[in-house]
């Protein structure tokens, strides 16, 4: 890389970003005040969160909590960090996904349209491990996307890639809307800063649909999401037993959620979640779903997980005879001690 002024770095991270197939990225230098600035704010806002306990039962954000407010120590090496979005084609109709097309009269279930195409942290890892080559094989860098200890949506306001929507995702100024995930990459140089000013077409105050389909109320208008109730917490994240309250709230869903990305205008025009036969699901080999989600984002689950949803979605739905006949086999054939415990649970 050689751009000796910020205008040069400017045009050269644009050319990067098309070149690995990203879809914008910024530069901030660790001692920015403003950075400094808002990570401090932002401190004070995730402790309360966790201490309020709305985070559930993901500990790790408790036990990465003290890593993530103070990334000059957990990156001590750092002297700027180059955010970046990207897609997978996240809402695209023409996206692929490995799951077998359900026949027309099968019990489905449904996973999030995220989940197509490549998993999202091996895509990005992939565009910043390319990214670090163009910088040059001398510079000392590190790349996160989701995979450490980094508050990714901060840093992305920070660099003006967009604005914190109303359902706490980056929100894009174009017409990607929130549909991007994010990735960082912590490098020695000191690099000119790329901070963008991001022109909304509109606020989010007079927009809300997020807020308005969110089926659970997880998010709140100014209020921080309440993971306890969010349809992507209890299938991905909540590994124990789901209630019935619970149950109820998963709907259909047994793999993240689509609500609040969905509506975001542009509204997706069409059904862009991948529908999933649960009787395929829960009846097939275990080496069969596994080779299926393989590199996929559905992987970070496992079997157990999206079968423990299967079972609660079916359960909750058990005015069906299918629903009930299938329970039944599952029950009678299932190994696993956390699924006996889900069809104990109410
Ligand atoms: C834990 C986690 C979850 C949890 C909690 C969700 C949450 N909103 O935090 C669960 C399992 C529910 C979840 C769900 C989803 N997630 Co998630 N998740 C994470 C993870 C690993 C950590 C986030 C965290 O620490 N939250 C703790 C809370 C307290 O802190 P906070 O929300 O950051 O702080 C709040 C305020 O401080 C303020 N804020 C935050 N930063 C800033 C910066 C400025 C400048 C300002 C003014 C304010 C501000 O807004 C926030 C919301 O109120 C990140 C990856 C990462 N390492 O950051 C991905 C991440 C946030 N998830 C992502 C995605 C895609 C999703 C889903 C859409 C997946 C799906 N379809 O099912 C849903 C969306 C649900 C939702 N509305 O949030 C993407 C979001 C990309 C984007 N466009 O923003 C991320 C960034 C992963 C990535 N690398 O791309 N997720
Ligand atoms: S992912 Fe679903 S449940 Fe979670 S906040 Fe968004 S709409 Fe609500
Ligand atoms: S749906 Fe509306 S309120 Fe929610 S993030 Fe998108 S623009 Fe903002």
């Amino acid at each position: 890389m050689t751009a000796n002024s910020s205008a040069e770095f400017r045009a050269w991270l644009a050319d990067a970003v098309r070149e690995i197939g990203a879809h914008s990225a910024g530069c901030v230098r660790m001692d920015n005040p403003v950075l400094r600035g808002q990570i401090e704010r932002h401190n004070r806002q995730v402790a309360s969160w966790l201490r309020a306990g709305l985070h559930g039962e993901m500990e790790y954000l408790e036990r990465m909590f003290p890593d993530k407010a103070d990334p000059w120590k957990t990156f001590p090496f750092a002297k700027s960090v180059i955010v970046m979005a990207f897609t997978n084609k996240w809402g695209d109709p023409a996206a692929n996904h490995p799951f077998p097309v359900p026949d027309e009269n099968a019990l489905l279930g449904y996973i999030s349209a995220y989940a197509k195409e490549a998993d999202y942290h091996a895509n990005g890892q992939r565009m910043l491990a390319e990214l670090k080559a163009m910088l040059g094989n001398e510079i000392q860098a590190e790349a996160a996307v989701d995979t450490k200890a980094v508050d990714e949506r901060l840093f992305a306001a920070v660099c003006g890639l967009g604005v914190i929507g109303g359902n706490g995702l980056l929100r894009m100024p174009d017409r990607t809307n929130v549909r991007v995930f994010i990735g960082c990459l912590f490098v020695d140089a000191e690099l000119p800063e790329v901070i963008h000013t991001p022109k909304m077409p509109f606020g989010c105050s007079d927009c809300l649909a997020c807020i308005k389909n969110c089926p659970t109320r997880a998010i709140e208008f100014g209020e921080p999401i309440d993971a306890r109730k969010c349809i992507s917490y209890l299938t991905i994240e909540k590994r124990s037993v789901l209630n019935l309250k619970e149950a109820l709230m998963i709907g259909d869903w047994i793999f993240g959620c689509d609500q609040c990305t969905a509506v975001c205008p542009p509204k997706d025009k069409i059904d862009t979640r991948i529908p999933v036969d649960l009787e395929w699901l829960l009846k097939s080999s275990a080496g069969e779903i596994r080779r299926t989600i393989k590199g996929n984002a559905v992987e970070y689950a496992g079997v157990t997980q999206l079968r423990k949803n299967a079972v609660a979605v079916l359960k909750a739905r058990n005015s069906s005879p299918r629903a009930r006949e299938l329970l039944l086999w599952v029950k009678k054939n299932t190994g696993s001690e956390l699924i006996r415990s889900q069809f104990a649970a109410w």
